[in-house]
């Protein structure tokens, strides 16, 4: 098998089955900025393809070689929906939900970064980089540290990284920390979460830090420094801005308008259906609005794309119960024959539709309690090429260190978040305008490409770093 100079590893392949048995690219913001590096480099992608005890040969697509790592439904289970999405993703975003510690959970989740590391070490040549992305391989650096040396290492977590008080629950919080320090680059979404990151090895470790580099000591050789940093994630903000430019899809926006009610106020919400997310949050506000009468059926409706996720996961079969009930009681309380208060939809769609709305909404709703990044937020801003819309945006969000002219919310705080959205709807044009512009200057100025340059080019500084060591 020819070796690859960049490997990039994640919990999925970027491709999913396309019906008829071949491949198709998966949408998605890593898969897109990663793709055009990924041929250039002549790279390879070693992942899950999605499917339980799927075996298959490494295979090519569009110029990027594509390694398989097989997952038995049991893994799929006690990896992926357990460790993975039961205990390291509610204890990463401070509890919401309580994080179950299952020991047979750790153990598979233990198995399969191993094999993920092997089968990265595989297909890496002498020398070459790999970058493993999020929380699902938090062991695969020093994994593959241990049985390949030569390799530069970079790891980015996508979600956020809790406070030590929080994070010292995991009862195996040494060795998560311990595989993680195995990469030469930590890269975070924000500051917060670099800084939680050392403040638990300081604890734990009490290694040295200074700046963004911590000192780790090794046995046998002199202390490596691994860089723990933030590199803000973002999107292919260009590409949104084309879509919103197609008359079609500016068609389709006015459309969606007029099915809604013509005149009236959007209101939009687009997310994951997944209790970080704050939905419920924002739908009790805005039921309020209505109770209260300060907002009425026939002016505003509240459109909110829930699209499914994590299916099989006990705290998301629980959420999607809550939410559909409380959707439905405001709806019955509020509805009128010709006006519906909330038009949920629990569905995907294609990315043209998702711009589209985004074009048609007055009012973009991001309310999360907790995200690393909320990629929502930047696509809202790329695809209002007009300049018009506000961006609500909560402050738990990592978006908000960048977005500053959204306005800011903290979404526990009901009133608070239902005066923001009162003054959203009020906002003149001019100063929509005004904070639009600036929003997305900031998202067109640092797009995805941007995000993985500056995060390779870092990796890169290190390997020279390594390579000027050795020489002394
Ligand atoms: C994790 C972190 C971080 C959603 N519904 C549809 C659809 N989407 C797209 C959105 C957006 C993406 O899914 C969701 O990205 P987010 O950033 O909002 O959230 P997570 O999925 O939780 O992602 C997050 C991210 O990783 C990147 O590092 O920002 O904090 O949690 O792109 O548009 N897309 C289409 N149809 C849908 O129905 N086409």
């Amino acid at each position: 098998m020819t070796e690859a100079e960049l490997v990039v590893v994640a919990n999925r392949l970027p491709v999913d089955r396309d019906g008829e048995g071949g491949w198709r690219t998966s949408p998605g913001g890593l898969v897109t900025a990663l793709e055009p590096v990924m041929r250039r480099a002549e790279g390879a992608w070693v992942g899950w393809p999605g499917q339980a005890d799927l075996e298959l040969e490494p295979f090519d697509f569009q110029g990027v070689r594509l390694v398989p790592v097989t997952l038995s439904a049991d893994e799929v289970e006690l990896y992926y929906e357990g460790f993975s999405n039961d205990t390291i993703w509610p204890l990463y975003h401070d509890v919401i939900a309580a994080p179950r510690y299952r020991r047979v959970w750790w153990d598979a989740y233990v198995r399969v970064n191993r094999r993920f590391a092997e089968a990265a070490a595989a297909v890496a040549a002498e020398g070459g980089t790999v970058w493993v992305q999020d929380y699902q391989l938090q062991l695969v650096p020093a994994m593959l540290r241990a049985e390949r040396p030569d390799l530069t290492i970079g790891y980015f977590h996508h979600i956020p990284f809790p406070a030590y008080g929080l994070y010292s629950q995991l009862p195996w919080r040494r060795e998560v920390l311990e595989g993680l320090l195995g990469a030469d680059v930590v890269g975070f979404q924000r500051v917060a979460d670099a800084g939680n990151f050392a403040r638990a090895v300081r604890r734990l470790f009490h290694y040295q830090t200074k700046a963004s580099g911590i000192h780790v000591p090794q046995s046998d050789a002199p202390a490596r420094t691994v860089l723990a940093k933030a590199f803000p994630i973002s999107i292919d903000a260009e590409s949104y801005a084309d879509i919103a430019r197609r008359p079609e899809v500016q068609e389709r926006a006015r459309e969606i308008r007029s099915g809604l009610g013509g005149p009236g106020k959007i209101l939009l919400g687009v997310d994951r259906l997944d209790y970080t997310k704050g939905i419920r949050h924002r739908i009790k506000a805005f039921g309020e609005l209505l109770d209260e009468g300060r907002l009425n059926v026939e002016d505003v409706t509240l459109v909110q794309v829930a699209s499914p996720s994590r299916e099989r996961v006990d705290a998301y079969m629980q959420l999607r119960d809550e939410i559909e009930l409380t959707v439905a009681r405001v709806n019955g309380d509020h509805d009128t024959l010709g006006h519906t208060a909330i038009r949920y939809l629990h569905q995907g769609y294609p990315r043209e539709e998702m711009v589209a709305l985004y074009l048609a909404a007055d009012v973009m709703l991001v309310t999360a309690l907790r995200d690393g990044m909320n990629l929502v937020a930047k696509e809202y801003a790329a695809s209002r090429i007009d300049n018009r819309g506000v961006l609500v945006l909560s402050e738990f969000a990592g978006a908000a260190d960048e977005l500053g002219m959204a306005l800011r919310v903290n979404p526990h705080d009901i009133d608070a978040l239902k005066e923001t959205i009162m003054r959203a709807i009020a906002m003149t044009g001019a100063e929509q305008g005004r904070r639009m512009r600036a929003l997305r200057r900031k998202v067109l100025d640092n797009d995805v490409n941007a995000w993985s340059r500056s995060f390779l080019d870092a990796l890169a500084a290190r390997r020279a770093m390594s390579e000027g060591a050795d020489r002394e």
